[in-house]
């Protein structure tokens, strides 16, 4: 029974025409060590310092080391980003950096450069874990543990606040890996903090301006809130904006924690306007690099190669605001 369905299927795959390669590509795609390669970097928007940053420190590192780097940038849609990736492949890319801009879309892209028999390393931003998996469709995820960034901004928040606050959320780009972990993290943490309420929580999408826009209408609609949660620097920035123009006092009416280190944001700080933000590193291009020339030489890689963050207040703001972006 077990020989006789083997045969048919062995029967069925020579019909088929399907190749040795095609059926191992059931495995990750090695990559073949060399001096100098041609790599992708799928950028998700350039519209934030974050990105530029990060994109900065991409083509330096591929410069330094004399790789070919083919950039693409999504301008803010996955579709775009699929298509991009689609491109790289098309191009015969040694490996693919992406960074995913949401978590279930760009799901088709990874397979089809795991097809291709490219190799996938995603950075910053991960993909639905359901769907596809490190170390068999994809190599590995750089990126920060979302989560965690999540606690220690509420953390900060608590001990700010004496645990009271009415907060505002402003979430991150609907389906990306670090709003829905940010807002996890968060959330979790104030679960045992009676006095803790989130009172609003829409998506600004990362964005200063939508930021600046949800929250003055999160404002109109809960004048009483008394801190805001942005999960990047950009859309605290916008809020600041929106509480100004409110006729309030970022900082002493209303208490904002946010996620990125930016030069502006570090420069709120300062200022007194917010009261924290966690490190969210944007400085890929070493590890990345790293990363592959040790998949390259056959290493077993981790699933997921974390970055460390480190914490802005208004102890270390003024003493660090000479390095940020
Ligand atoms: O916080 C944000 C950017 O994916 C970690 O995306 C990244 C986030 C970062 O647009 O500013």
């Amino acid at each position: 029974m077990l020989r006789r369905t083997f045969l048919m299927l062995a029967a069925g795959v020579a019909t088929l025409g399907v190749s040795a390669a095609a059926v191992s590509a059931q495995e990750l795609p090695k990559l073949k060590q060399k001096d100098k390669y041609k790599v992708g970097f799928a950028q998700t928007e350039s519209n934030n310092p974050w990105r530029i940053a990060q994109t900065e420190s991409m083509k330096a590192e591929a410069e330094k080391l004399g790789h070919q780097l083919v950039y693409t940038d999504a301008a803010g849609s996955a579709a775009k980003q699929v298509a991009d990736v689609n491109s790289m492949i098309a191009q015969g890319v040694d490996l693919i950096f992406l960074a995913p801009r949401e978590e279930k879309p760009l799901i088709p892209a990874v397979m089809a450069a795991k097809r291709a028999g490219i190799p996938v390393i995603l950075l910053d931003r991960n993909v639905d874990q359901n769907l596809a998996k490190a170390g068999r469709d994809y190599v590995t995820f750089i990126g920060s543990d979302f989560i965690e960034q999540g606690k220690r901004a509420a953390e900060a928040l608590d001990k700010a606040t004496n645990g009271n606050a009415k907060i505002i959320q402003l979430e991150g780009t609907t389906g990306s890996s670090p709003a829905n972990d940010r807002r996890k993290g968060f959330e979790e943490y104030i679960k045992n903090k009676p006095n803790m309420k989130i009172v609003a929580s829409q998506s600004g999408d990362f964005a200063r301006d939508k930021g600046r826009q949800v929250a003055e209408t999160l404002l109109q609609a809960h004048p009483d809130a008394t801190a805001i949660y942005a999960h990047n620097d950009e859309m605290a920035i916008g809020a600041i904006s929106a509480l100004e123009a409110a006729g309030k006092k970022p900082g002493q009416d209303v208490t904002i924690v946010s996620i990125d280190g930016t030069r502006d944001a570090l420069q709120a700080i300062i200022d007194g306007k917010m009261l924290a933000t966690v490190e969210s590193n944007p400085r890929f291009g070493p590890k990345a690099f790293e990363t592959m020339a040790r998949y390259a030489k056959g290493e077993q890689i981790e699933p997921w190669v974390v970055v460390p963050d480190r914490f802005f207040d208004k102890s270390n703001a003024k003493q660090l605001i000479g390095e940020a972006y």
